[in-house]
């Protein structure tokens, strides 16, 4: 057996966690990161036919019965991910009734448990596998420009996904279906993962309004690629709203520019 702290989906989630908290993305125990890990890729690593604790998650995910993911842990500061994985972090696996989380390794103090936003989570992932079968990240942060944001425009998704789009050439590409937008809801609960997991259907943005934002994509780099585009293009709004705009990207060229890097996007977000 290899040891863990050699698994690249560890390293990755340190350095992911790490640079998030540089960001200004995760204060405190702000954030959580989700992670479909393969069973050939944990068997590396782990034995895992040996549960160390289970966690009852308080809701039914059929479609994830038998799934691996690695998760931060309810509490846990992003800050303290690289220097104790093992304390910050955990791998479960859903059980077969499919609301039993089985912990294989990880929150080595014996009491801790995953994050909080496990139902939004898991239940992301299970709308986001349904329309992308390559889907294997749900990451949840509290950007300082995108939450500023959710202050001062309107909360309606495609109003808020076309002032993303006009703030940086590059929007309309990486993320061409937009961003959904849900309005403040009490976090933690079952009520605001429907929500973001119904909204994951048709985006891979959710924003949770005056609180942060969801992002889901095959693996972390694409995912942290996402968020970090979305929280680029609300730092430039956050710098220019208040300024009187002279210039502005057209509908007309958005629509260019979707149309040759070939994007499948929201035609009816767009005017032209
Ligand atoms: O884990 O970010 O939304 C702390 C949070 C809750
Ligand atoms: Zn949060």
């Amino acid at each position: 057996m290899k040891d863990i702290m050699t698994a690249p989906f560890v390293k990755e989630m340190c350095e992911t966690t790490a640079n998030m908290y540089r960001l200004y993305w995760d204060e405190r125990n702000g954030g959580n990161i989700s992670y479909l890990l393969h069973e050939d890729e944990v068997a590396e690593y782990l034995d895992t036919t040996k549960v160390i604790r289970t966690f009852d998650t308080g809701f039914e995910a059929p479609d994830l019965i038998g799934k691996y993911f690695i998760v931060t842990g309810s509490g846990k500061y992003f800050k303290n991910v690289e220097k104790d994985p093992e304390d910050n972090m955990g791998i479960i696996r859903i059980a077969e009734d499919g609301t039993t989380a089985e912990l294989l390794w990880g929150f080595k103090d014996g009491v801790s448990r995953p994050t909080s936003e496990l139902p939004a989570h898991l239940m992301s992932h299970q709308a986001r596998l349904k329309v992308d079968p390559e889907n294997r990240v749900v990451l949840h942060c509290h950007p300082t420009n995108i939450l500023a944001m959710t202050y001062v425009h309107e909360l309606d998704a495609k109003k808020f996904s076309h002032t993303l789009w006009e703030m940086s050439t590059e929007c309309i590409v990486v993320f061409p279906e937009g961003v959904e937008v849900l309005p403040w809801m009490l976090c933690g609960t079952n009520s605001i993962g429907e929500a973001t997991a119904e909204k994951m259907q048709n985006a891979r943005v959710v924003l949770w309004a005056m609180h942060g934002i969801y992002g889901a994509g095959k693996d972390l780099d694409e995912t942290f690629g996402l968020v970090e585009t979305v929280e680029k293009a609300a730092m430039i709004y956050m710098k220019i709203a208040h300024l009187p705009k002279v210039n502005t990207i057209q509908d007309s060229e958005l629509k260019e520019l979707a149309e040759y890097f070939g994007v499948d996007y929201r035609k009816d977000y767009l005017e032209a």
